[in-house]
């Protein structure tokens, strides 16, 4: 590896090259241009093919839970559950119906200038059982239709095959516990490839498997609602998912990337964690346990060595799953980082008091938020965006310098709707802020950034009382209304300004 050239996507030999390498801003730019953002944090430059996008998820937002021939997902199952633990028993039966308000949406992102339009497959939409034994063409449609409406709109779609909503026939069959799930996600993946691939190019397989393990395997709060489990759920979980990626990841590498020329990764989620006494050893080892079990457990094992951190390692000890004899590995199944970042911890070791075997106790850390960061109403939720600076410049230096898309960031509101959210755009204007000098400063090789999320949807657990979106949607009315929020005119100006501003750069600097 030559020193100072960026480093290629790992796997390295395939036709796409990532076209965004940082344009160097020339002195007097600021003049030549003509304006001024001296008060302007964001205002610095972005690459001219910057990504700039927003996201959702299939079950957050589509509903026709049943429609037309749709089978049932995990979490279809557990908002339907007598004593279901979902905020006053919400589900996404309907949601924002974008399974017929499809073209709504559209407007939304046209709305928004977005370039990038991140959104998921359901996967029992597609593949009513799980297997590839019976397709239902209704929903192949359905994702046909709105796919050639991005590109109709010049929009570049991003893929995720799998966003929480397991087949509940799988669920059945073990789920994600079972080894025989990986084999089956492989061929719902080629099936999706050889059904979408020719008008996508950029997949994520697997969204934040770190949530669907453990939330969804320990602490019961997301679906299948597996609770306790001792610390073995969750882990075997995320190993299931780790082989899932990686088999699909050599399944598109030899099958289809010659054709389609697309990328494919994991969206792994992390807080940023930093000791909370910056003189303790002990909370500095914390803080480096805290990122090993969160971004680490999947990074580690697809850009690092093909196992789990060390730290991991010693920990968990017999519970963590062996990699030895999985084929392919996981190692190089990344063709760049894709980052779902949202907040901070200050973190404090915290001893092991003995009893059950569990992830807390395994981890051995706390992490607290600081009292001056602000707070949206969700208690995990703490404004800390200068946190995802200094995320991405650890994952450059952990993970060798990575093509970085930030698929996921957002902060939310509860509570009574204020229209007028100034928060909530103050913070898209520091966090874009924040990456902007994470690419000017840092040499961070960040391609782009998505929002969460495009519309007010279905919150998992919390139901519908936070509200994430870029447009407000009023459950209440059947039309499903969506309404641009403050916050959505301020990332609206925040891309047209940063477009521009490449776009003149470039002219200038090509004369
Ligand atoms: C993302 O997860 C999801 O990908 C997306 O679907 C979701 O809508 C969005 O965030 C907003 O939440 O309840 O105290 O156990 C973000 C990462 C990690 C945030 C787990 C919530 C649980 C805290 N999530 N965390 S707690």
């Amino acid at each position: 590896m030559r020193k100072g050239k960026r480093r290629g996507p790992i796997g390295s030999v395939h036709p796409v090259k990532l076209r965004c390498r940082r344009i160097r801003t020339v002195l007097q730019e600021d003049i030549i241009i003509s304006i001024d953002h001296s008060d302007d944090p964001s205002m610095n430059m972005f690459p001219e093919d910057f990504a700039w996008g927003a996201s959702t998820a299939a079950y957050q937002i589509e509903g026709g839970w049943d429609a037309d021939g749709k089978g049932e997902s995990i979490w279809d199952a557990f908002c339907h559950r007598d004593d279901s633990s979902v905020f006053e028993r919400h589900t996404g039966d309907v949601s924002c119906n974008s399974y017929q308000l499809w073209e709504e949406d559209l407007r939304c992102i046209e709305e928004l200038g977005l370039t990038h339009y991140r959104l998921s497959l359901s996967w029992s939409r597609l593949l009513p059982d799980g297997t590839t034994g019976h397709v239902n063409q209704q929903g192949v449609r359905y994702y046909n239709q709105l796919l050639d409406g991005l590109l109709a709109r010049g929009v570049t779609p991003m893929v995720t095959l799998y966003h929480f909503d397991l087949p509940q026939a799988l669920q059945d069959r073990g789920g994600w516990q079972s080894p025989d799930t990986p084999a089956l996600f492989d061929a719902y993946a080629r099936f999706c490839f050889g059904a979408f691939g020719d008008r996508v190019r950029l997949w994520i397989t697997l969204n934040e498997p770190y949530v669907c393990a453990k939330l969804g395997h320990e602490d019961g709060l997301h679906a299948p609602g597996v609770r306790g489990a001792g610390g073995v759920a969750a882990y075997r979980a995320g190993h299931h998912m780790l082989r899932a990626h990686a088999l699909a990841w050599h399944s598109y590498d030899a099958g289809y990337r010659r054709e389609q020329g697309g990328l494919v990764s994991m969206a792994i989620n992390s807080d940023w964690a930093e000791p909370e006494d910056a003189d303790s050893a002990e909370d500095a080892a914390a803080a480096a346990r805290y990122l090993a079990f969160s971004l680490g457990w999947f990074a580690w094992p697809l850009f690092v060595s093909g196992d789990y951190p060390e730290v991991m390692r010693a920990a968990v000890d017999a519970r963590l799953p062996r990699f030895s004899g999985d084929q392919p590995a996981a190692l190089g199944t990344a063709d760049f980082f894709a980052l779902n970042y949202y907040t901070a911890r200050k973190v404090r070791s915290v001893g092991v008091d003995g009893g059950a075997p569990s992830m807390k106790t395994d981890l051995g850390a706390e992490g607290v938020v600081d009292p001056a960061w602000p707070l949206c109403g969700l208690p995990w939720l703490a404004v800390a965006p200068q946190g995802l600076r200094q995320l991405l410049k650890y994952i450059k230096a952990t993970f060798n310098h990575p093509a970085v898309y930030i698929t996921e960031n957002g902060f939310a509101q509860t509570g009574p709707v204020l229209m007028e959210d100034g928060e909530r755009a103050a913070f898209y204007r520091e966090t874009v802020g924040e990456v902007a000098k994470a690419i000017e400063e840092d040499g961070v090789d960040v391609c782009g950034y998505f929002a969460w999320s495009l519309l007010d949807n279905f919150e998992w657990a919390d139901g519908y009382s936070a509200r994430f979106g870029l447009f407000h949607v009023d459950f209440s009315d059947d039309e499903r209304a969506r309404t641009m929020y403050r916050s959505g005119r301020e990332y609206a100006a925040i891309i047209s300004k940063h477009r521009s501003r490449s776009r003149a750069h470039r002219e200038l600097t090509s004369s």
